[in-house]
């Protein structure tokens, strides 16, 4: 696959999954995340691994300002940006509505939706320019129904798929393609962070579950990347076999 694919939250997770896959097809990586020690390391394994050709963009996806300085720095051969994958998300807490942290929730609601919508409202023109391009945002099975002490969390990845379907209608009269992945249960550092760090309460969401790796969500990435350009995968629900909705998961 000749084409450059910029990554947000790359790092880790379904965001390395994806990395790794477009590398071991012969994509441009541009890749995200804020820890440059961490993207240095993941460069030097994708290089070593899949010959792969990378560029670094270390920067936090809440920073508007970082994000436009970031993309304008970009150098011209890597300037054509074919595929954004916007992954970068999290969540913080499995509290009520009526109990949870403010300002936890704004680091959620500003990274899963107003980031999202930046790097779109970044990347989405020039790819107009180009007249090619495709947007592939990362929401979630939580975007189809809430949880208990996932309201927030939930509200985000229906926004998602919101700003995906709107995005889709603004660009029908164009080649441009959009595409929403929604994962279910998904064994990530996702989890860690939604605990505040206990990795036990972590490791219990999985238990007794086969739950679906990021690399099995870059599968999905990778098919909807590649499909005829005539083609536009719009969503895909995408769970582990022993889970039926966001509630209702076989453990045993
Ligand atoms: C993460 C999947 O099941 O925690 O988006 O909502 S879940």
């Amino acid at each position: 696959m000749d084409k450059i694919v910029f990554i947000t939250g790359a790092s880790s997770g379904i965001g390395a999954g994806c990395a790794r896959k477009f590398a071991s097809q012969g994509a441009r990586l541009i890749l995200n995340a804020r820890s440059v020690d961490k993207l240095n390391a993941f460069r030097e394994e994708l290089e070593k691994q899949y010959g792969a050709k990378v560029h670094l963009l270390p920067f936090d996806v809440r920073d508007r300002k970082a994000a436009s300085v970031a993309l304008e720095s970009l150098p011209e051969e890597w300037k054509s940006i074919d595929i954004l994958v916007n992954n970068a998300g999290l969540v913080i807490g499995v509290d009520k509505e009526q109990e949870g942290n403010l300002d936890e929730w704004d680091i959620v609601i500003d990274t899963n939706i107003k980031s999202l919508l930046a790097m779109t409202r970044l990347v989405v023109p020039g790819m107009l320019e180009r007249g090619r391009g495709h947007i592939i945002n990362i929401g979630s099975i939580a975007g189809d129904a809430a949880y208990p002490g996932g309201s927030v969390y939930c509200a985000t990845k229906a926004a998602v798929k919101a700003l995906s379907d709107g995005l889709r209608i603004d660009l029908v009269d164009t080649p441009l393609r959009v595409t929403n992945i929604k994962p279910g249960l998904v064994e990530t550092n996702f989890s860690v962070v939604r605990f505040r760090g206990d990795k036990e309460k972590a490791d219990n969401v999985y238990k007794g579950t086969r739950p679906l790796t990021g690399d099995d969500i870059a599968e999905t990435v990778y098919f909807a990347a590649s499909v005829p350009e005539y083609m536009q995968i719009a969503e895909m629900l995408v769970m582990p076999t022993c889970q039926a909705t966001g509630t209702i998961v076989s453990r045993k």
